[in-house]
């Protein structure tokens, strides 16, 4: 798969989500739902991937986060619950091969088909590029190495949950009919960049021309119509959905910083890709959703 996105694990024994309690104060944008058109038949989409075809969805009035759960948030879930992990449990997770240290590269092994992808021993969400490495000053960015399962620990312990495709899709939309991405069709309208990707070749050289490596602050660029930030690009975000009738993996949206045109194009508003609900990766976070009362 010619693709940024991010591998998964595979032939391992999924752990049961763990039921936890507790409660934390909403935050969330309140959106009006109604009937919006979902997907696209853009020939720059990818088929394959079940982006199209465009149709007409309703989508009940619903709440979600403006941003993504930062390090922060999780910190408070995991200090108070003592939630561990898939990373924690599995003793590693997939990081940016550039971000690891040269000492820990070597024994990181590689998916065969995504190389610049390692596998790191003792890396997980407090330590996103390994031992050694910290989520100090990093407060405020997206929580990583998150999987599907911990995504919804997080959300039971927060009263909330993870937003359908749907409900994803329509928050990024912004009110937008259509749009390539959450603020228009123009990917730097005016020169401007309105998301965190890839500048420059992939996966050989970035220029962080959009002023990020890896994550951005979960509210760095504009908002969105509708108040969200960074749908597009910083990190792929878990929703609730199976990704086909296959089942067993479960659906991603939005992109991330390591998102290229020339690669994988996925940080256009209508695409899609999934993962296992055990993976994680040093680009895959989630925000939350709520119903309204
Ligand atoms: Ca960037
Ligand atoms: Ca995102
Ligand atoms: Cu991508």
């Amino acid at each position: 798969m010619s693709s940024c996105c991010p591998p998964g694990r595979s032939g391992s024994e999924t752990a049961p989500v763990p039921r936890l309690t507790g409660t934390e104060a909403g935050g969330l944008l309140a959106l009006p739902g109604g009937v919006f058109r979902m997907g696209t038949d853009d020939p720059d989409g990818f088929p394959g991937d079940r982006e199209g075809p465009v149709r007409e969805v309703t989508v009940e009035p619903f709440a979600i986060a403006a941003h993504c759960v930062t390090n922060a948030q999780f910190a408070a879930f995991a200090d108070e619950t003592g939630y561990r992990t898939d990373a924690e449990k599995f003793g590693w997770t997939y990081v940016f091969a550039k971000f690891v240290p040269a000492v820990l590269r070597k024994g990181s092994p590689r998916p065969e088909q995504a190389p610049w992808w390692c596998g790191v021993s003792g890396a997980y969400w407090r330590s996103p590029e390994g031992p050694g490495s910290a989520v100090e000053g990093r407060g405020d960015h997206p929580v990583v190495h998150v999987s599907w399962q911990d995504a919804m620990a997080y959300c039971e312990w927060a009263g909330q949950r993870l937003p359908t495709e749907a409900e994803w899709e329509y928050a990024a939309r912004g009110g937008l009919d259509q749009a390539r991405y959450p603020w228009g069709d123009e990917l730097t309208p005016g020169g401007e960049h309105r998301c965190n990707i890839w500048q420059g070749r992939f996966p050989v050289r970035n220029t962080e021309d959009d002023g990020y490596v890896g994550t951005a602050p979960v509210d760095a660029f504009p908002p969105n119509g509708f108040g969200l930030h960074n749908v597009a690009g910083n990190v792929w975000e878990w929703c609730a959905d199976q990704f086909d009738e296959a089942g067993g993996q479960r659906s991603m949206r939005g992109g991330s910083y390591l998102c290229h045109e020339s690669y994988c194009n996925r940080y256009r508003v209508a695409a899609r890709t999934a993962n296992t609900p055990d993976s994680s990766t040093g680009n895959l976070g989630f925000r939350v959703a709520a119903n309204l009362q």
